[in-house]
């Protein structure tokens, strides 16, 4: 046996990094166990009933917790990802199993029709995935992989393998979805920015025609109550985008929907400063990309910081102008190294405030504005708490020196996702469990924040990367 085959088989008995105690923790035990329950063998769904499928965003938030149990798992779920990439960049936001039944998720694989509809744009033959796209997690995933293990990662090659597609995807975003002329990202569909049923999203829907509601039948009934999901009248509208896009082979420009949203620039961002390190690691420099990240750090605050309400909001390129809803994705951007003080004082202000309450009304920060008209605690992203927002506001907290707050907010995140039963989200005052339980990211994410207690990104503020 050479010593990359000597090297794998040691860690798939073992996970890195064992230390007993940790080990042993309840919360370690049951968010394992989850992990191992959705994993397929080769990535791990979200959520065995209502999400079947590979999920791009979740798995990248699912490899940052499995790096804790099984580095080469982790490595093999964003490999499994990026081998559903196009040729033209994009990571599709889903990787169909082709063993589910076709009515076990909707819209299925004879929906996106990615191999034939998608070929112009060259999406891949030998897997059918669909055609829109989640937010870019996967860089700072992979780098993290990589801390976990990096003589494994050294190895197998692993992040010389993903650096091109990596790069590739930012690529995609950077060029094909500056829709806006900015520099920003654009989203062309809510499912791409990742907070679906957000009310930021609620104007520039209204200008979609939805499709008939019997023209298609929506599967997440059969798992979660009506009241707690997306309405019938969003749903026609989230086919009707996707359709147009499909019929349209897939081709980027003039849409109906097109909004620049700050959590998934924010992540774009927080992942061109990973592909800095990583290009690092690999010799091929990293410092024009640290420049890039920084200048798209200024891009983010001239396009959507809005000073008035203390954080930032979408821009609606078609309806001309920000959206006045106060979203969680607006606080997401305090994950970034090179915020400027003030408006990093401004972020902590409002997410402790009335309108996110955080610390005095809320247990986990809410996806939407307490105050706000929409405001509901149950429906889906319209008020409840995520797990993978609230884990990157804890980095957050913590990279910009916000101890207190990172150190209860963490606690807080601990002991809901073992009291819910890893929820898929919860009740922002209660905890109360909502959505499908076992869920892939709350028990990833759980795992992380018991790990890496005083871990803080500062590794990825270096300019030139000099630090591993
Ligand atoms: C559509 C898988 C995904 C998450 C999204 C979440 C939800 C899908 C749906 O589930 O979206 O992609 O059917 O509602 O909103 O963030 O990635 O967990």
């Amino acid at each position: 046996m050479d010593r990359t085959a000597q090297l794998i088989a040691h860690r798939t008995e073992t996970s890195v990094a064992y230390d007993p105690a940790l080990h042993a923790h309840p919360l370690h035990v049951g968010a394992a166990r989850v992990l191992e329950q959705n994993w397929t063998g080769t990535s791990t769904v979200p959520s065995r009933g209502l999400y079947p499928h590979q999920w791009s965003w979740d798995s990248a938030f699912i490899a940052i917790g499995l790096r804790h149990l099984s580095a080469l798992r982790a490595q093999t779920e964003l490999e499994t990802l990026l081998s559903a990439q196009w040729a033209d960049g994009r990571v599709p936001h889903i990787v169909f199993n082709p063993s589910v039944p076709l009515d076990a998720y909707f819209p299925s694989p004879d929906f996106w029709r990615s191999s034939t509809a998608g070929r112009a744009a060259g999406a891949p033959r030998g897997v059918e995935t669909s055609g829109i796209v989640q937010p870019p997690v996967h860089a700072l995933a992979a780098w993290l992989v990589h801390l976990a293990d990096p003589e494994l990662s050294r190895a197998r090659g692993f992040l010389a393998r993903l650096h091109p597609r990596l790069a590739a995807w930012h690529r995609y975003l950077l060029h094909r979805r500056d829709l806006g002329g900015g520099g920003l990202a654009s989203v062309v569909h809510p499912w791409e920015q990742g907070m679906d049923n957000a009310p930021s999203w609620d104007a520039p829907l209204a200008r979609v025609t939805p499709a008939p509601a019997r023209s298609f039948r929506r599967a997440d009934l059969d798992h979660g109550a009506p009241e707690d999901r997306p309405t019938d009248l969003d749903y026609g509208r989230y086919v009707r985008l996707a359709a147009d896009y499909r019929d349209r082979g897939y081709a980027d420009g003039p849409s109906d929907f097109a909004v620049e949203d700050p959590s998934f620039n924010a992540l774009l961002i927080a992942s061109e400063h990973a592909l800095a390190r990583i290009a690092h690691e690999l010799g091929a420099g990293g410092t024009a990309r640290h420049a890039r990240a920084e200048r798209l750090t200024a891009a983010l605050i001239e396009r959507l910081w809005d000073p008035r309400t203390g954080q930032f909001l979408c821009r609606d390129l078609r309806g001309g102008g920000l959206v006045h809803e106060r979203g969680v994705s607006g606080l997401v951007p305090l994950l970034l190294p090179t915020l400027p003080r003030d408006t990093v004082v401004s972020l902590v202000r409002t997410l402790t405030g009335p309108h996110f309450g955080l610390g005095t009304a809320t247990r986990l920060a809410p996806s939407y504005d307490l105050l706000g008209e929409a405001f509901d605690p149950h429906r889906y992203w319209r008020g409840p708490a995520w797990f993978n927002t609230n884990w990157l506001l804890e980095r957050g907290l913590r990279l910009h020196g916000q101890r207190e707050h990172a150190d209860a907010l963490r606690r807080a995140l601990l002991d809901t996702a073992r009291e819910s039963g890893f929820a898929e989200y919860v009740d922002p005052y209660t905890g109360e469990a909502c959505g499908a339980t076992g869920f892939g990211w709350t028990a990833a994410l759980a795992l992380d924040l018991l790990h890496t207690p005083t871990f803080d990104l500062r590794d990825m503020r270096d300019k030139g990367g000099d630090r591993a």
